[in-house]
């Protein structure tokens, strides 16, 4: 796959790469993706610089292959990760839940490579305009932070937008998907909740188990009401929040104070009843634990029979 065009610009083998999932993306499930072909993904989300440069330290030790971090663009040590990437020799960065524009230059200039993850047309062609690389058509099947396009409606609108690379992401986890994004126009594919089920990923057991129990009506959509919505799987919290949410005397700071660490006691602690299992709509398809190189090989493999070509083409 050394010709298609993601592949080439980033060094890797596969047109793979992970989510950068906030409290599970870490260095070794970063190294294990890029040392399986695809592009592994350090999840900067609220770290600050020194929290990030350790990261990148690991990972560099784990790896010889192409890695990059993403940057939560909403964080707010967002400056200093930015500076930790262009000074440790980072080449790419995924940025997301924001517009990149304060950054670009900067990151630019460093001679990282820019992959910016949009939910809308609009915005794909604004960092194009800006020197994005390529950008990640993410559609609100996604888990996480997300806009209100499917994927399906989504990718291809992108295609015909820019004249960039654009990555599928958003409901894919298996060759068929893959095959999906391709016929959309995509050139290759982002994959978060297919990885956090990955033996290398560090969440959480009870995470990482609710996650290949879930079936497709599992995951639900709160936030809406503070302009940042956000897909969980459901549970006590997701189901509270949203009797607070549809509550007229709730306030926002109410609502942002029980968002608040929420992720991070699910994917570190195992609270998985009152914390937020982000999570895509594709869960229901992931229902067995394996190594990121299955993962990889296996996608390409069935993406390509079902293409009837190479994915270079
Ligand atoms: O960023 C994500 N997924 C995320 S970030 C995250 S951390 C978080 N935790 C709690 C609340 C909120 C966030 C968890 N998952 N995906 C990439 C993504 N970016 N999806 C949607 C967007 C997006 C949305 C609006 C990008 C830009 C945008 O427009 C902003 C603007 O100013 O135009």
């Amino acid at each position: 796959m050394s010709t298609n065009p993601i592949c080439e610009m980033l060094g890797i083998k596969y047109p793979v790469i992970q989510g950068g999932m906030a409290w599970i993306a870490d260095a070794e499930l970063a190294a294990a993706v890029s040392n399986a072909g695809g592009l592994g993904l350090i999840a900067a989300m609220n770290s600050n610089g020194e929290q990030l440069r350790e990261q990148i330290k690991k990972a560099k030790e784990l790896t010889d292959k192409p890695f990059g971090v993403n940057l939560m663009l909403m964080s707010p040590y967002i400056d200093e990760a930015v500076s930790a990437v262009c000074e440790e020799g980072v080449k790419v960065v995924t940025t997301g839940a924001g517009n990149p524009a304060k950054y670009m230059e900067q990151l630019k200039s460093a001679g990282v490579k820019v992959i910016c993850v949009v939910a809308s047309v609009a915005l794909a062609v604004m960092v194009e305009r800006m020197g994005a690389s390529a950008v990640v058509a993410e559609g609100c099947e996604s888990g996480g932070h997300v806009g209100d396009t499917t994927t399906m409606a989504l990718v291809p609108q992108v295609v015909d937008a820019v004249n960039i690379p654009v990555i599928a992401a958003g409901g894919i986890a298996d060759g068929r998907g893959m095959a999906a994004a391709f016929m959309l126009g995509a050139q290759a594919v982002q994959m978060g909740t297919r990885f956090l089920t990955a033996k290398e990923c560090n969440v959480h057991p009870n995470y990482k188990e609710k996650v290949l129990k879930a079936k497709d009506r599992d995951t639900i959509v709160t936030g809406k009401s503070l302009g940042h919505p956000v897909r969980a799987l459901k549970n006590r919290m997701t189901r509270d929040f949203q009797a607070k949410e549809l509550d007229p005397a709730t306030t926002p700071g109410e609502l942002e104070k029980m968002g608040a660490g929420a992720l991070r006691r699910a994917a570190i602690e195992g609270d998985v009843k009152t914390g937020s299992c982000m999570c895509g709509q594709i869960a229901g398809l992931v229902n067995s634990e394996d190594s990121c190189e299955e993962i990889i090989t296996g996608i390409c493999r069935d993406a390509c029979a079902l293409l009837g070509r190479s994915l270079e083409e």
